[in-house]
């Protein structure tokens, strides 16, 4: 019971600064920002590497990330996100550029870490760079 009180809370929390402002003027409270789409998000939760508008306004035009070794830049918004998200189906990017350009090996082929490029067996760890990003020469033996 305890549980189902804080649930209501937090909804309440969450929903009652975007819901008493109305119409198609509304401005959000000022800790929060607006996304095009007029959803109100914290200001914290603005260019933090995490889509929290519907739209996915609040990632872009942030200053430019640099991506973590084991992440992936999306193209336009300069969101970064975890490399295996990338080619896996669903779209993590607002602009769904992690899930353009991706190529599926055949099952003799290796992929490389970029998921652009397909090598085959005898490719990998031949000590020449196959794949761009080098991936084919990594964790060799
Ligand atoms: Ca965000
Ligand atoms: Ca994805
Ligand atoms: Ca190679």
């Amino acid at each position: 019971m305890r549980f189902t009180a804080f649930y209501q809370l937090c909804i309440l929390a969450i929903f009652v600064p975007c819901t008493t402002a109305e119409g198609a003027n509304l401005t959000c409270s000022p800790t929060w920002w607006q996304c095009n789409n007029n959803q109100c998000i914290w200001n914290a939760n603005r260019c933090n590497g995490d889509i929290d508008c519907g739209d996915g306004s609040d990632e872009i035009n942030c200053e430019q990330w640099t991506c973590r070794p084991d992440m992936w830049q999306c193209g336009d918004n300069y969101l970064c996100i975890w490399k295996y998200r990338r080619c896996d189906g669903n779209n993590h990017c607002a602009d769904g550029s992690d899930e353009e350009n991706c190529v599926s090996c055949s099952y003799r082929a290796w992929k490389c870490s970029n998921v652009t490029t397909c090598i085959t067996s005898s490719q990998r760890c031949d000590d020449i760079t196959d794949c761009g990003d080098g991936s084919d020469e990594q964790n060799c033996a």
